[in-house]
């Protein structure tokens, strides 16, 4: 299975290594083709080169738009060697066999990393070098095809082992690689113009991963992983800066990702800060001051918040750093951080500070996704938002203005808890947060029984849930997990609605003296 490499196309927007592999190719003797830039480069290096213009009798033309795309190229990568028909054809049409191809394409993710234009994002689409990798990788039996500066080093020693040819298995995998490649590339082309045109329709959408980070390791210490990002400008893990602290890991990136979408939520408001464990918010809280919702957020869940990620909805302070250093916190991110704050980390060497341009627009469409084995799950990123004039009071009792505020505040953390998801909320800090578990019950259960051991804690005289607002992230289907709620002292509470015995429930709140909103909305997130 053993292919010779006589004769090599060499076609790369990015130079790096060109001149090399060109010389290490013609010492082995194999003859070199190559496209404009390209072939100047190798000739000015010394090397023999043939133009493809020579081989195709057509200039480069139209922009360059149009170079390799003729059946002297393509007839040459896609002819099967040992077919007498296609080698026929080769002979009649005076089409030379390309046994090696290697190209880099036309850098179009650099250029949406830079912020190019439309016209010139359109130049970057590389249409003859995605068709030439296709054909070679398609050819593998007897092509072999590089698309990345990276392997230059394997196909020489390859090349090297087996006295100037390559084996089948080499060929297959450097096949598969190709066919990533151009699938990537299309997928950002696809991607940046779903964003360009504004087209959110999960079916018409395509995932454009681009290698951000490889990292150390995935969830587990034994699970590779690596961080892929879509191009997107939107502030937060993606594109934020990191001012110091260890490399960030596959939980870290995943945690500080949930605690910015978090405190994005309250752009525009009060300084509001987010602390995440595993994902689930531990605290979050408003306050006068970004120092007075830092404090208010810890005080939820002081254990909890050990090891865990803050958000910050305005730039990190002084007092606030000096604050967050009290305890170990993993990551801390914001829109900014001053200088004296910046000092006061430095001298926390493992914590990350992370700087983001400004904060996340929670009202911005965009796609989530999820493996399932065999396949993937897209959907609409939940966007949805309520304000005060869509809620629906049912019971007897109005909510206070001031419990209306707090309700809509336990309302926009309950989005971001993993369902079942029941968050106490007192004056615009969360006093009890119970997640992820399979029976509403134990989520109201749990998150009071966390404000019960704060107040012992903290040395109150009572939990911080005694006239608390309560939401729900889904309906109550039975009057039990209300009743956990009142039992722990909330007297107002926010939910969907819609479920087949909202009038039992809705009966059990007015029994029990609570005002109760609908918002006629869900925000499962499992
Ligand atoms: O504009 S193209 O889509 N049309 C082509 O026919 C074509 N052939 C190769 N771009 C084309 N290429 C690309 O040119 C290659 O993929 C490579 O990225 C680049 C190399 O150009 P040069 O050798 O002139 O620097």
């Amino acid at each position: 299975d053993l292919q010779p490499v006589r004769r090599a196309l060499l076609s790369v927007s990015d130079k790096t290594g060109l001149i090399d592999l060109a010389k290490a190719l013609e010492a082995a003797g194999v003859e070199i083709l190559s496209t404009g830039g390209s072939a100047v480069a190798i000739r000015e290096a010394g090397v023999a080169v043939r133009d493809v213009a020579d081989v195709t009798g057509f200039p480069e033309m139209m922009d360059d738009r149009v170079k390799t795309l003729h059946p002297a190229v393509h007839g040459g990568l896609l002819a099967l060697r040992d077919n007498a028909e296609h080698t026929g054809a080769m002979e009649e049409h005076g089409i030379g066999g390309i046994d090696l191809l290697v190209v880099n394409l036309y850098p179009f993710e650099a250029a949406l990393a830079r912020g190019a234009d439309y016209d010139e994002m359109i130049e970057n689409i590389d249409i003859g070098g995605p068709a030439m990798i296709r054909a070679a990788a398609k050819n593998h039996a007897f092509v072999t095809t590089i698309v990345d500066v990276e392997d230059y080093d394997a196909l020489l020693a390859e090349l090297q082992a087996n006295g100037g040819q390559t084996s089948y298995a080499f060929r297959q995998r450097h096949a598969q690689i190709a066919y990533a490649r151009t699938g990537a590339y299309d997928a950002a082309v696809s991607t940046w113009m779903a964003g360009a045109i504004g087209e959110t329709t999960p079916r018409r959408r395509v995932f454009a991963g681009t290698l951000k980070q490889g990292l150390r390791y995935g969830e587990n210490p034994h699970q590779q992983a690596a961080f892929y990002v879509d191009g997107s400008d939107r502030a937060g893990i993606a594109t934020a800066t990191q001012l110091q602290g260890k490399e960030l890991s596959y939980n870290n990136i995943n945690d500080t990702d949930a605690a910015f979408e978090l405190v994005s939520e309250f752009a525009g408001g009060a300084p509001a800060c987010a602390i995440i464990k595993h994902a689930n918010p531990c605290g979050v809280a408003q306050g006068a001051t970004i120092l007075d919702a830092y404090k208010a957020a810890f005080d939820c869940d002081r254990t909890s918040a050990f090891g865990g990620i803050v958000a910050l909805n305005r730039p990190l302070d002084a007092e606030t750093a000096e604050s967050i250093s009290e305890i170990f916190t993993e990551v801390v991110i914001a829109p900014g951080a001053d200088e004296a704050a910046k000092e006061i980390f430095a001298k926390k060497k493992n914590l990350r500070l992370l700087l983001t341009e400004g904060l996340a627009d929670a009202a911005t469409a965009g796609l989530t996704y999820r493996q399932v084995a065999g396949g993937m799950l897209v959907q609409d990123k939940d966007v949805g938002q309520r304000t005060l004039e869509d809620l629906k009071v049912v019971t007897k009792v109005q909510p206070t203005e001031a419990q209306m505020q707090d309700l809509l505040f336990a309302w926009k953390v309950a989005k971001h808890v993993k369902s079942n998801a029941i968050v106490y909320v007192k004056d615009g800090a969360t006093v009890g947060v119970g997640a992820g578990q399979m029976s509403r019950v134990d989520s109201a259960l749990i998150a009071a029984k966390k404000a019960e051991r704060m107040a012992e804690a903290l040395g109150l005289p009572e939990p911080l849930t005694k006239g608390s607002a309560v939401a729900s992230d889904a309906f109550f289907p039975f009057p039990d997990g209300l009743m956990e709620a009142a039992a722990a002292g909330a007297t107002c509470v926010i939910q969907p609605g819609g479920s087949m015995r909202d009038d039992e429930v809705i009966a059990a709140a007015d029994e029990a003296g609570l005002a109760m909103v609908f918002t006629g909305m869900r925000h499962f997130r499992h």
